[in-house]
């Protein structure tokens, strides 16, 4: 069994239950209580003083300033120790693994009557979602954020498929919030077709789940595949949930704190949403109207968990790759038929979708290329402006490779596709405003192949540098003399 495999295993229970995540995570000494923190922007600043560190804690806050002593915000679950394990390309694969299982072996949700997040349930006239801690993320935050690592569930209109996706959730009144959902994501395709025969979409928001639920809600699955399926599956058991009241939409039944509701078309209703600093490193949204929730019901546990991950700047450390991001681009190159992909790498700095790396065992002329398209007419294709294909003896997890690979191996003129048109987003920021007005969410891509060319590979310069093994050999025959070369 992979190294990989056997902690995914162990790591199973932590996966499937918020609550034991806290309690392991405590006890390996990984989590960071802060007490009496103030939810407008000291939270956020610790957050980010917190992404210096490659690995950074898990932030548990408690007795949050102007809240109920019992309401917590747990952040830095995606981004910790325990759940990713080492970054690097083993850890890609073993999500490939997880997402294979999740895929072939889904199990649906288990139906169940009870479960601890209906131990507290707020109806109608007394729905007071100011009660809970929504933090004022970022300075130019257009507003307070309760739903950052949340999951909206809904249904599609005329089908049995549920959808669960990761879509931002700001505070707009006691009884109001708005979800941010770009264009043509599930949750959007989802709510356009009940608008269109007039109807308010019913929703759930849940802001504290299963680190399994959040994960595959925030990337990318098939269209109509059931994301709580897909958790079942990676998990070996069923997700269990209970049904709301008013939508009747399942939601987990182990849930910290979840908002149900109806979200009327946008036309009867929208309000200003954003701006919101994100994983751009730009409020690159800025403020739009969008469709609202009407809460209808909320339903929590006691000592609730909000689970925190706002966006910050790419460059810190602690935003890590995005190896679930990588993970799911991997599958769609060999789907595409593109073989030997020896690795595939979102690139630090590189906004977790801008920049994608992909290594290849060139086995024939044209090959770079097929990876390349397959790239950019995949999960990379939203948002995925540079595409950047190397030989698989580049690592790509390390950036100083992967710009050596691309100052001595591309030639910029002949090597090198710019593709026009490409899908993009609110979020981009080099969209002009009017593109932006007329609806055009486009951009270009690019597309470069730092690779030695398929025909002259063999006459290639060799590369500079010892074979690791001989460099093991020497530095252990000369180990404590050398005891700066030690670590
Ligand atoms: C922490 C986090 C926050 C996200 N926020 C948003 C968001 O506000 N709006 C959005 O459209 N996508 C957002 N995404 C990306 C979507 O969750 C992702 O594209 C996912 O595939 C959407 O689910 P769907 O494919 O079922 O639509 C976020 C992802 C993560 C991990
Ligand atoms: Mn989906």
């Amino acid at each position: 069994m992979a190294r990989s495999e056997a902690d995914a295993d162990s790591r199973q229970e932590v996966w499937g239950d918020l609550r034991a995540f806290l309690e392991i995570s405590k006890e390996r000494g990984e989590v960071q209580v802060i007490r009496d923190a103030d939810p407008h922007l000291e939270m956020g600043a610790l957050y980010e003083l917190s992404l210096r560190k490659k690995y950074p804690p898990v932030l548990l806050f408690e007795e949050i300033k102007g809240y109920p002593k019992d309401h917590r915000v747990l952040m830095n679950v995606r981004t910790s120790r325990l759940l990713v394990g080492n970054l690097d390309l083993e850890a890609v694969q073993d999500i490939r693994r997880r997402r294979q299982r999740g895929e072939q072996k889904s199990i649906p949700p288990e139906r169940v009557n009870d479960g601890p997040v209906l131990e507290y349930v707020q109806r109608d006239d007394d729905v007071n979602i100011l009660t809970f801690p929504a933090p004022k993320w970022h300075p130019q935050d257009g507003g307070k954020y309760i739903g950052t690592e949340c999951i909206v569930i809904t249904k599609d209109r005329d089908s049995d498929w549920v959808n669960v996706g990761t879509y931002r959730t700001m505070v707009q009144d006691e009884k109001t919030l708005s979800v941010f959902i770009e264009p043509g994501k599930h949750g959007d395709i989802i709510r356009r077709r009940y608008w269109e025969h007039g109807e308010a979409c019913p929703i759930i928001v849940c802001v504290g789940q299963a680190p399994v639920l959040g994960n595959i809600a925030g990337s990318s699955s098939r269209y109509g595949a059931s994301e709580l399926a897909q958790a079942g599956g990676r998990l070996g058991r069923a997700i269990r949930t209970v049904h709301g009241e008013v939508t009747n939409l399942p939601f987990p039944a182990d849930a910290e704190l979840v908002f149900e509701g109806f979200m009327p078309p946008p036309d009867v209703e929208s309000r200003p949403e954003g701006p919101f600093a994100e994983w751009t490193g730009y409020y690159a949204s800025d403020s739009r109207p969008e469709p609202i929730v009407r809460v209808a019901r909320v339903y929590h546990r006691s000592d609730l968990i909000i689970l925190g991950q706002p966006p910050a700047k790419p460059t810190y450390p602690g935003r890590q790759t995005n190896l679930a991001g990588a993970a799911a681009l991997w599958d769609a190159i060999e789907a595409a038929g593109v073989p030997e992909v020896k690795g595939v790498w979102k690139l630090l700095g590189g906004g977790t979708r801008f920049t994608n790396v992909i290594a290849i065992r060139q086995k024939y002329a044209g090959h770079a290329k097929h990876a390349g398209l397959a790239a950019i007419g995949s999960v990379g294709a939203f948002l995925g402006r540079i595409i950047i294909v190397v030989d698989d003896d580049i690592d790509i997890t390390d950036s100083a490779e992967v710009m050596w690979a691309l100052a001595t191996r591309w030639d910029p003129k002949t090597q090198t596709d710019i593709i026009e048109g490409c899908w993009t987003g609110n979020l981009d920021p080099t969209l002009s405003p009017e593109k932006r007005e007329a609806g055009d969410l486009t951009s270009s891509r690019i597309i470069i192949y730092a690779v030695r060319p398929f025909h002259w590979m063999d006459k290639y310069p060799a590369v500079n540098q010892f074979d690791r093994s001989d460099l093991e050999y020497v530095a252990k025959k000369w180990k404590g003399l050398l005891p700066l070369l030690d670590e």
